[in-house]
């Protein structure tokens, strides 16, 4: 049982990408909740004891029901519909074929411990945005940066990636090559689902809208939004709109910016594009081209 005042509690970081979905969630549900933010790459927050009696996993989002603590995202979701079905939207389809079809939708986009970086959407969308933590953990000594991940971090893979990230500015690029060409399979994928007209993936709004609108918002944070063009991806670009669009999005989204993740975007995209958009244009341009091909025959 975790110390709370309000029956929803949420521990959770602005930017992150979980985070985020557990907000939209939360606002799609009209849940109102206690906000704990927590400060990740900048001052190593999660690492410390206080937060391991929270979570000794270290990381974020944690919701707190009336002091019971909730751990996965994509658990935390669907608990919260469960917990609410009947209030704001309903997220989950109703069949069992639904639920199936959301489930395998789930596995292809969503940000997964079990998942290698960059083999699939959502573990692509987080790899390409590492050299935003990167620019972040600058911001603190090199040693600092170490001990605490090296001595705090209980995840061994976690441990080595923040030390790289601090010493090399980034990952090697041909990870980045992967993670792009990664996105851009992915965003085909989602033109060709959406390509019958359908407002959301499943026609109703669902916790993959949520997800989407998260990993979408991620690729404005990384320069490589402009992909959204009318010409390119008709219905992904007018489906991004709708989702942005949502009430949910601003105070989930938009309201919860933080300033030195604002900054690191600044320093590294200096209001250009970036410069694995051309990669990401021709990908996805071979990707489009194949579809219509295969379709042609
Ligand atoms: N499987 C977890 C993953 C949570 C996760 O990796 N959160 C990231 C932010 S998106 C985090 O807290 N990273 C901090 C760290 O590992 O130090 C979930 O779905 O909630």
């Amino acid at each position: 049982m975790i110390e709370h005042e309000a029956e929803f509690e949420l521990y959770h970081y602005g930017e992150s990408l979980c985070s985020q979905m557990v907000r939209l969630v939360l606002e799609e549900k009209q849940i109102a909740y206690k906000s704990h933010h927590m400060y990740l790459e900048l001052t190593g927050e999660n690492l410390s004891p206080a937060y391991k009696k929270i979570n000794p996993n270290v990381v974020v989002p944690v919701l707190i029901h009336n002091g019971t603590p909730l751990y996965n995202s994509w658990e935390i979701l669907r608990y919260l519909d469960d917990h609410a079905p009947q209030k704001g939207t309903p997220l989950l389809p109703k069949t069992p074929e639904g639920l199936a079809a959301l489930d395998a939708m789930v596995h292809e986009n969503a940000l997964r411990g079990d998942v290698a970086l960059g083999d699939n959407f959502g573990t692509a969308v987080a790899g390409a945005s590492t050299y935003i933590l990167a620019n972040i953990l600058k911001r603190r000594p090199a040693l600092a940066v170490m001990w605490d991940y090296l001595t705090k971090h209980p995840d061994r893979m976690r441990k080595v990636a923040f030390c790289v990230l601090r010493l090399r500015g980034g990952l090697p690029k041909p990870l980045y090559q992967k993670f792009i060409r990664r996105l851009a399979l992915g965003l085909a994928n989602s033109e060709r689902h959406m390509a019958d007209g359908r407002d959301y993936m499943f026609g109703d709004y669902s916790l993959l809208d949520a997800m989407m609108t998260a990993h979408f918002h991620r690729l404005e944070d990384v320069h490589l939004d402009t992909i959204f063009t009318p010409d390119r991806l008709p219905h992904l670009t007018a489906y991004w709109q709708r989702l942005q669009a949502r009430p949910s999005y601003k105070p989930a989204m938009t309201d919860f910016h933080s300033w030195e993740w604002r900054a690191a975007m600044q320093d590294i995209y200096q209001d250009q594009p970036s410069p694995f958009l051309p990669l990401l244009q021709s990908e996805l341009d071979q990707h489009l081209a194949d579809a219509v091909t295969r379709k042609a025959a």
